[in-house]
């Protein structure tokens, strides 16, 4: 992290009018005291930066301004040093307070609309009590983010950093490619998927044809088959293919018909590292060996629409997890681009392969159950560890497999301590 450039960093700008509260909120996020606070308008003169590492998006820099409302000849120049960084900044954080939006914010939101500059508006002071809807006209659009915090008690900061993951430059999240790095020019790559009822028809789904996009950019050769094809069609090679990926309502039979010494996983594996966090999902899923009849689960769906992953999410992983577990659970559903904000109640939460949504969507989403301290999974790395072959299908991913194999061992212990269970 210290050796990123500064130039490579992601800019984050903090502006608003004087004494709303900008200096407390760069401390809050950066958790000391960096900048002055004090209730006396215009304590920040010069912008004061910090270069800070704020996962998951990594290196950034954390620039406080002086009040965009300076005034007298001296504030002319503070405010000349405010737009030099306002004209630098990736993405701008537009802090009121209990005052709500004036025309100084209005001037500052035309600007940054000009430049297409991302903004997330911080509603500061809520301590102070609610602000009025009239208050906040002026708004740009529903599109703009909006987080109501007290920086002074320390509240909502986190909803800040996750609203800042989904501004982020959607280059400067860039994770692995979905399959790309695991092949080798000329080399085979074979994809097991399975034509039932649940597919839709006369067409593949998004991973799916992105493995194949990918292996034809990557000069392989890609050999698309249903489950019950594999075997001959692995019999039929004369070399041994770089990797078998399996859609993963058949990665047991996919197991069972791939010889060891070729390398396999499920395409919602692949989504799990190419959408998020294959790491933190896989070690997410290890909670599951601590679940007990009664816990509560949150299975998450990104989309309304998809047939499969209505019939794999609502039915099939809740029976699996039942059985699993040896009794009734309480699992709830969130649909679509809603992801619910209050969830530390929850033992686990199993999110859908996000086809239809934003690697920025999940990492913010990732980094929400992290905060709330619940452990969270996908599909693909569930289903492989309830049918028993999760070390298989990671095998590719050694990171991944030990993240797991560690969660794992922590999860029994924490499993073996409970009431009841001898140790
Ligand atoms: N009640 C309340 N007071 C706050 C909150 N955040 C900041 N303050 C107070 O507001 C005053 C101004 O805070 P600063 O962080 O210095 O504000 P600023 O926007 O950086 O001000 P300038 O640097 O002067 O432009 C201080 O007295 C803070 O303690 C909050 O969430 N609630
Ligand atoms: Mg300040």
């Amino acid at each position: 992290m210290l050796n990123t450039p500064k130039s490579l960093r992601l800019h984050i700008g903090v502006f608003g009018r004087r004494n709303v509260g900008k200096s407390s909120l760069v401390n809050a996020l950066l958790g000391y005291p960096l900048s002055i606070v004090s209730p006396v308008a215009g304590t920040t003169t010069d912008p004061v930066e910090k270069a800070i590492e704020l996962p998951p998006v990594g290196p950034v820099v954390f620039v406080d301004t002086a009040g965009i409302d300076d005034a007298g000849a001296l504030g002319g120049l503070r405010m000349a040093r405010t737009a030099g960084v306002l004209e630098r900044v990736d993405i701008a954080l537009l802090v009121c307070d209990h005052t709500g939006i004036g025309d100084d914010e209005r001037a500052l939101l035309a600007q940054l609309a000009e430049r297409k500059t991302p903004v997330l508006c911080v509603l500061n002071k809520s301590d102070l009590g609610p602000l009025p809807d009239a208050a906040l006209a002026g708004l740009p659009g529903e599109e703009t983010e909006l987080v109501r915090i007290s920086a002074l008690h320390g509240q909502g900061i986190d909803a800040v950093k996750e609203s800042i993951i989904r501004l982020v430059p959607e280059a400067h999240l860039q994770g692995p490619p979905l399959v790309a790095d695991l092949i080798q020019p000329g080399s085979t790559l074979v994809l097991v998927v399975p034509i039932d009822l649940g597919a839709p028809t006369g067409r593949l789904i998004p991973p799916q044809v992105q493995a194949i996009r990918e292996a034809l950019d990557a000069d392989a050769v890609c050999i698309v088959v249903k489950e019950r094809e594999l075997a001959a069609a692995l019999g039929n090679l004369r070399t041994r293919p770089s990797l078998v990926v399996c859609d993963s309502q058949v990665v047991l039979k996919t197991v069972a018909d791939t010889p060891l010494d070729i390398p396999l996983t499920t395409f919602s594996i692949l989504m799990a590292r190419f959408k998020a966090d294959l790491i933190k999902l896989s070690a997410g899923a290890a909670a599951i060996h601590r679940l007990k009849p009664g816990d509560r689960v949150l299975i998450a769906e990104a989309c309304t629409h998809d047939l499969i992953c209505d019939d794999i999410g609502r039915v099939k992983i809740p029976r699996w997890l039942r059985q699993f577990v040896g009794g009734e659970l309480q699992v709830d559903f969130s649909t679509g681009k809603y992801f619910p904000d209050e969830i530390a109640h929850y033992d686990l939460i199993i999110q859908c392969g996000a086809c239809m949504v934003t690697r920025k969507h999940m990492l913010s989403w990732l980094y929400r159950a992290e905060r709330q301290q619940v452990p969270m999974t996908n599909y693909g790395v569930a289903i492989s560890l309830l049918q028993g072959v999760l070390p298989r299908a990671l095998q590719c991913f050694p990171a991944a497999l030990s993240a797991y194999e560690g969660a794992y061992e922590a999860a029994c212990c924490a499993a073996a301590r409970r009431p009841g269970v001898p140790a």
